[in-house]
């Protein structure tokens, strides 16, 4: 199902009176501070991030999952979800594929739709944190941590076969997250569980097409409840550094211990020129893959204040970054989910773009910390919605994406045509 320009339009038409007044205001007020509001325009429609093809359906606890009815039952009908998503925001023009559960069967059919819907595919994920019906040997103890090396090979093996289902979709990266460690104490040997994944990890690279990347994911616990292998960005960055150029670390805001400065990491990660890509979420405890800026969306601007200062250092040597979210939706209708979480990291970083970096390194210099913070808040207490509505009406998008969803009643369609008992693969 595609939505009908047509209808954008004529919702959109309901606001456009309204909106050029506040746009006309907030233009005038952001360029008599000096501001090039043109310039952040075109960066907010610039900016795309990936749609996880495993969130397009309820997720669930182990305690129970609740369907809404309309799930995609194939990758077709998930790529046009993404489609609708993309239609109503402008900025979801891409999908990240997580393979066994999305295996792409028919590529050439496939990429063709994909291609009409204006969808592209960012990183493919590797799982070898679960076992297949189909499968030999069990990562129950690991996989390319296993003490056994016939495992490390079939999990090696794994991450070839993804890399190669990529390359026929035109795929340029692989994200690889290991939930591989320990639940007991004494249960694993550290530093042989750490030199044994770091050696599949340079098999695998070797087998990296040579305009490829290599994400390597980290996460501090779960489904381990003692120790995980590649627990911490360090980590990953020292086993992306011992597999080489083409191998970064990927930052799952969800994959932090309580209270960690995650905007700190991202500056050393682009000071390194390792940084790879994020998934963002949002969390209040732990790994809770909740919408984006939904609990602490202080915390993503500060990452996008680093983002785009990093970004525009000269110094800094970093190749562009994969923005992909990783959510799992128990209550919302995913693709309202989905949209929230987009507008959520539109508008943290078009607040950061309001930042003169100038100005505020002039103030870090002088330890002028009152003043310095007030100039980063200033930006943060902007409304910048208007220019990202303005961003989205300029390339025929939707003004008000959830709004023209729910007033065209798009999930009840979907339940139409989908009927409610299909079941989405995916987390
Ligand atoms: C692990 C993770 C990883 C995915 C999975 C779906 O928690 O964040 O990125 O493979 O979620
Ligand atoms: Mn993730």
């Amino acid at each position: 199902m595609r939505i009908d320009s047509l209808l954008i339009s004529r919702h959109n038409d309901l606001f456009l009176e309204k909106h050029s007044q506040s746009f006309h205001f907030l233009s005038r007020e952001l360029s008599d501070k000096g501001i090039d509001v043109e310039s952040i325009i075109t960066k907010i429609q610039q900016f795309q991030v990936a749609i996880p093809s495993w969130a397009l359906g309820a997720g669930g606890t182990r305690f129970g999952r609740f369907s809404m009815g309309g799930e995609p039952g194939d990758l077709f009908q998930k790529i046009s979800d993404i489609s609708i998503i993309n239609d109503l925001t402008g900025a979801a023009g891409a999908v990240s594929l997580h393979i066994p559960w999305d295996i792409p069967e028919n590529v050439s059919s496939l990429t063709q739709y994909a291609r009409e819907c204006g969808i592209t595919f960012d990183a493919v994920n590797s799982n070898t944190f679960q076992d297949q019906a189909d499968q030999a040997l069990s990562y129950k103890y690991g996989s390319l941590c296993h003490t056994d090396i016939k495992v490390r090979e079939q999990a090696i093996q794994h991450n070839i076969d993804v890399i190669h289902y990529g390359e026929a979709l035109g795929s340029k990266s692989i994200t690889v997250w290991l939930s591989d460690g320990s639940t007991f104490p004494g249960q694993i040997n550290f530093r042989q569980a750490l030199s044994r994944t770091k050696e599949s990890l340079q098999e695998i690279y070797r087998h990296l097409p040579t305009d490829w990347r290599m994400f390597i994911e980290y996460k501090p616990y779960e489904p381990q409840f003692y120790s995980t292998v590649i627990q911490d960005w360090g980590t990953s960055h020292l086993l992306a550094s011992a597999c080489g150029p083409q191998a970064f670390s990927l930052v799952d805001l969800g994959h932090h211990l309580p209270n960690t400065n995650i905007e700190q990491i991202v500056a050393t990660l682009l000071s390194l020129g390792k940084l790879g890509g994020f998934h963002f979420n949002d969390s209040k405890y732990g790994d809770d893959d909740l919408t984006v800026g939904s609990i602490k969306p202080y915390q993503l601007y500060l990452i996008f204040l680093e983002l785009v200062s990093g970004l525009a250092d000269p110094t800094v040597v970093n190749p562009p970054i994969s923005y992909m979210i990783d959510a799992s939706h128990n209550v919302k209708d995913p693709l309202e989910d989905l949209m929230q979480s987009i507008e959520a990291i539109l508008i943290c970083y078009a607040q950061a773009l309001l930042v003169d970096f100038n100005k505020l390194n002039e103030l870090r210099n002088k330890n002028e910390v009152v003043l310095a913070q007030e100039l980063i808040q200033d930006a943060y207490r902007t409304d910048v919605r208007t220019l990202l509505r303005e961003a989205r009406l300029r390339k025929k998008a939707s003004f008000s994406p959830i709004q023209c969803y729910r007033d065209n009643e798009i999930r009840n369609q979907l339940i139409k045509e989908r009927g409610i008992s299909n079941k989405a693969k995916g987390l």
